[in-house]
């Protein structure tokens, strides 16, 4: 399916004037508080946040699947799926893929495909969490980390094939997520397991291209409810300190234990330049991988509020985050939740940006509590959707990308195509 932008336009005309209105009040207001909104326009516009090849499908849990319909059966339609959301928003012009769950076949035709909707590629991740059915050693008992040479050797040439791959496509960065940990106590030496991490992924680095990066994701519990080899930020920096220059630390939000302070870790690395990668979802219990901002907006506000004052004051020389949605989509249509997530990651960035930074160093200075609280909230309580309508109108992309989406009725065009019972791979 391809949308035609004569489409989107005859939409949006209806739109337009209500959009005119509000833009307008709301600039009107910008203004008086010495915003200027033609800036934070064009930050805005050329916000890029990836779409993980993995989740144009329905996820599930060990209980169930419910799929929709209309998935797609390749990474030809996985990438025209985020042709479509890209051609609604303006803003999903990224894919990140995972091996070998979605392997390029034909390189130049996936390349070339990519690039007429738009779309560059992002890292790529490799996937030693998993037995593929050509593999000769088990990663049931951990991969980069595992007892056995030869089981981290496999591991690591997975690694450099997924390097190979990214080559090919443009990618410059690779992430890495473990599963590697252990059930019960007992089972690992800790520092064994560590250190074989560590060495393994020395070897993963040395085989990185000279303009590449690493990233190194945590996660403290799952699927190992005992210990996890990387389970938390401290660890990821500890190895990506000892890597080298290329390597640095992936944050993702459903990655911590409840009520951790993610803003502040995101600070932390920003400070020691080694944030490297971004993973967004929003989440109550754990790694929920729920549409983001669908429960925390506050939290995922107060975390752009570190991005943006680590981006602008950027002593360490942090490179600029790859950021990818790495939610799963088990009761809404796929596509529906990648809009309303990248609409959500683009108000919570909006809004930091909104932040007078003069005012709340000087109520930090002075100790007052209670004008930075209200520093904060005034951006926060700003209704800015009319900017991200105004950026969107500016790239001739959809106003209301998901109104859109369902004017279309793009979902049954899908079906249509596809079929109802279509299973895409992934998670
Ligand atoms: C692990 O939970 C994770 O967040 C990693 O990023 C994986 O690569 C991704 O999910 C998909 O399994
Ligand atoms: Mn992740």
């Amino acid at each position: 399916m391809k949308i035609d932008k004569d489409q989107i336009a005859d939409i949006n005309k209806k739109d337009i004037d209500g959009h005119r209105a509000s833009f307008d009040f709301l600039n009107r207001h910008l203004d008086k508080r010495g915003i200027d909104t033609d800036r934070l326009l064009n930050s805005l516009m050329t916000f890029q946040v990836a779409i993980p090849s993995w989740a144009l499908g329905t996820g599930g849990t060990r209980f169930g699947r419910f799929p929709g319909g209309g998935e797609p059966r390749s990474l030809k339609e996985k990438i025209e799926d985020i042709g479509l959301l890209h051609a609604l928003n303006g803003s999903s012009g990224r894919i990140s893929l995972h091996i070998p769950w979605d392997i390029p076949e034909d390189v130049q035709t996936t390349s070339e495909l990519a690039s007429s909707l738009g779309i560059a590629f992002d890292a790529v991740n490799s996937n030693t969490f998993q037995d593929q059915p050509e593999q000769e050693h088990s990663y049931k008992f951990g991969s980069l980390c595992h007892v056995r040479k030869d089981v981290r050797d496999q591991a690591v040439a997975h690694n450099k094939t997924v390097i190979d791959y990214g080559k090919q496509l443009g990618s410059r960065s690779l992430t890495v997520w473990l599963a590697d940990g252990s059930g019960f106590p007992g089972q690992h030496h800790f520092k064994t397991a560590l250190s074989n991490t560590l060495a393994s992924l020395q070897e993963i680095y040395a085989y990185l291209p000279r303009d590449w990066s690493i990233f190194i994701e945590y996660k403290p519990y799952e699927p190992n409810f005992y210990s996890m080899v990387i389970p938390d930020w401290g660890t990821s920096h500890l190895l990506a300190s000892k890597l080298g220059e290329k390597a640095s630390c992936l944050v993702d939000l459903g990655h911590h234990l409840p009520n951790t302070n993610i803003e502040q870790i995101v600070a932390t690395l920003l400070m020691e330049g080694r944030l490297g990668g971004f993973h967004f979802n929003d989440s109550k219990y754990g790694d929920d991988d729920l549409t983001v901002g669908s429960l925390k907006p506050y939290q995922l506000f107060l975390i752009f509020n570190e991005l943006v004052d680590g981006m602008e004051n950027n002593t360490s020389n942090n490179p600029a985050p790859a950021w990818m949605i790495d939610a799963s989509h088990n009761l809404k249509d796929p596509l529906e939740d990648l809009l309303q997530s990248t609409e959500a990651i683009l108000i919570a960035y909006a809004q930091a940006l909104l932040i007078d930074r003069e005012k709340l160093a000087s109520a930090r200075s002075e100790s007052d509590v209670t004008i930075a609280q209200e520093v904060l909230q005034e951006a926060f309580r700003t209704d800015v959707r009319p900017l991200l309508k105004e950026a969107r109108s500016r790239k001739e992309v959809a106003l209301e990308p998901l109104a859109v989406y369902r004017a279309l009725q793009m979902r049954k065009t899908l079906i249509r195509e596809r079929g109802s019972n279509t299973i895409s791979t992934g998670l």
